[in-house]
C-alpha cells in the first residue's frame, strides 16, 4: 500500500515538488548555453518517468536472468533497432548508464590494465575518461594525449600521428568535449592502422549532428563509437555504444554487464526509444541545422564584437570563447553572465595558464536555446548581451537590465508549453 498522498508528489512530498518547480523557473526563464545540455521532449520524459522503472531485466533482449522481460525486451529491442538506423551502425548497446560508463565498457572490451592508449588531453578540449590522471581512465591505463596546434588551435593530425608513432598505443580515442571543429575519422582511423592501433571515437557532443549527415559519421572508421543520448541527440540522461564489429559487439555486451553494471535502467532505454524515433523524423534534420546555423552566427557576432574564440570560429553546436580578450577570466565570466540570466560553464582554452577552476575561457552551445526556437537574428542580440554582461561583469545595474530582456525573450519562447 503506498502512503496516502503519494498518488500527486506536490502533497505527498512539497519540498521536492517546490524544488523541481524552481529548476522548472529556471529552466524556462534563463537562456542555456552549456554545450552539453539540451531540453529532452515530454514523450521522451512520458516514457523516463514510466512504470518501467520497476522491471529488473539483467541480460539483453530474449536473454535475461529474470522473468516478466517480455515488455521490456519490445521496449530495448526499439532501441537498438532504432538507433542502428539512425547512425547506420550493425550492432548497438543501449544499457549504458552514462557516457562514462559506456567508455569503461569500451575500455575493458578492447584493453588490459596498463595497455598504452592516446587520447586528446582535458586541458586541450578533451574529457575526463580520456586519461585524466584522477579518473578510473588515466588510473587503469597509461594514457599520452595529443592537444591542439598552438597555431591554428586546431587538430594537427600530423603532430597526432608523430604522438602515436611515439608512443605506440593499443588503442586511439578521438572525440572532444569542448572543441569547436569538425573531427576528421577518416585520418584518425588510417593513423590507428598505421600504429596498429583499435580506433575508439567518443561522439558524445556531436551525435545529434552527425545523425543529421552534418559531421562525418565515425561508424565507418571507428572500432567503437561510444556517445550520451542528452546532448545534441536530446534524448534522456545516458550513453549507448555502437559498432560493427560482432566479437567486439559480445565482449562490449558483457563488459556492460555483468562488468560493470548491474540492472539496465528499462525507463530510460525507452526514453532513448522514442529520442531516436523523434532523431529519425526529418523534422531532427532541420533542428540539427538551425544549431549549426546558430553557433555560426553568434560566433561571426562575438568576433565583430572584438571577442576571441578558439581557433577562430565554429563548425559544429559550440564555441571556445577566449575571455582574456575582455579581461576577464573564465570563472568571473561565468558568474556575470550567471547575473545576466544566461547559463554558461568556464572552461580551459589551449595553452591556459589559469586552474581548471578559474580557466581563461568559458564554453558556449546552441542546441538548448534552438530547442526554444532561438534563430540567427537572435543571435546577434544574444552576442551583444554576452559582451556587455563580460564588458560591465562588475554592474549589477547593466546585468540586471540584460537579465530582463532575457526573461522577456524567454517568455515569448517558452520551452515546455
Ligand atoms: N560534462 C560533459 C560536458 O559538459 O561536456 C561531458 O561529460
Amino acid at each position: 500500500m503506498f502512503h496516502k498522498d503519494s498518488s500527486k508528489l506536490e502533497s505527498m512530498d512539497p519540498e521536492i515538488f517546490g524544488i523541481i518547480e524552481l529548476e522548472r523557473a529556471r529552466q524556462e526563464d534563463g537562456l542555456e548555453l552549456i554545450a552539453s545540455e539540451n531540453y529532452t521532449s515530454p514523450a521522451v520524459m512520458q516514457a523516463q518517468g514510466s512504470i518501467l522503472t520497476n522491471k529488473y531485466a539483467e541480460g539483453l533482449p530474449n536473454k535475461r536472468y529474470y522473468g516478466g522481460c517480455e515488455f521490456v525486451d519490445l521496449a530495448e529491442t526499439l532501441a537498438i533497432e532504432r538507433v542502428n538506423k539512425l547512425f547506420n551502425s550493425k550492432f548497438a548497446n543501449v544499457q549504458a548508464h552514462s557516457g562514462s560508463q559506456a567508455n569503461m565498457g569500451a575500455y575493458f572490451s578492447m584493453l588490459e590494465y596498463g595497455d598504452k592508449v592516446l587520447g586528446m588531453s582535458l586541458s586541450e578540449g578533451g574529457h575526463l575518461t580520456h586519461g585524466s590522471a584522477v579518473n578510473f581512465s588515466g588510473k587503469l591505463f597509461k594514457f599520452s594525449s595529443y592537444g591542439l596546434n598552438p597555431e591554428t588551435e586546431r587538430l594537427d593530425y600530423n603532430m597526432i600521428r608523430e604522438t602515436a608513432l611515439a608512443s605506440r598505443p593499443k588503442l586511439i580515442v578521438a572525440g572532444a568535449s569542448a572543441y569547436a571543429r569538425e573531427i576528421d575519422f577518416k585520418i584518425f582511423r588510417e593513423i590507428a592502422d598505421e600504429v596498429g592501433a583499435l580506433l575508439m571515437v567518443d561522439m558524445a557532443h556531436i551525435a545529434g549532428l552527425v545523425a543529421a549527415g552534418l559531421h562525418n559519421s565515425p561508424i565507418p572508421y571507428a572500432h567503437v563509437t561510444t556517445s550520451t543520448t542528452h546532448k545534441t541527440l536530446r534524448g534522456p540522461r545516458g550513453g549507448l555504444i555502437l559498432t560493427n564489429d560482432e566479437d567486439l559487439f559480445k565482449k562490449l555486451n558483457s563488459n556492460i554487464f555483468p562488468g560493470i553494471q548491474g540492472g539496465p535502467l528499462e525507463h530510460v532505454i525507452a526514453g532513448k526509444a522514442v529520442a531516436f524515433k523523434e532523431a529519425l523524423d526529418p523534422t531532427f534534420v532541420t533542428y540539427q541545422k538551425q544549431v549549426l546555423a546558430n553557433s555560426k552566427a553568434l560566433a561571426a557576432s562575438l568576433i565583430d564584437l572584438g571577442i576571441g574564440l578558439v581557433s577562430g570560429g565554429t563548425d559544429n553546436h559550440l564555441v571556445l570563447l577566449k575571455t582574456d580578450s575582455v579581461g576577464l577570466s573564465g570563472k568571473d565570466a561565468e558568474k556575470a553572465l550567471e547575473h545576466a540570466g544566461i547559463t554558461c560553464n568556464k572552461n580551459m582554452i589551449p595553452g591556459d595558464k589559469r586552474s581548471p577552476f578559474i580557466t581563461s575561457g568559458i564554453r558556449l552551445g546552441t542546441p538548448a536555446i534552438t530547442t526554444r526556437g532561438l534563430t540567427a537574428n537572435h543571435m546577434v542580440i544574444l552576442a551583444n548581451w554576452i559582451h556587455q554582461a563580460l564588458t560591465n561583469s562588475k554592474n549589477e545595474e547593466v546585468l540586471k537590465n540584460i537579465k530582463n530582456q532575457v526573461l522577456e525573450l524567454c517568455r515569448t519562447f517558452p520551452v515546455y508549453k
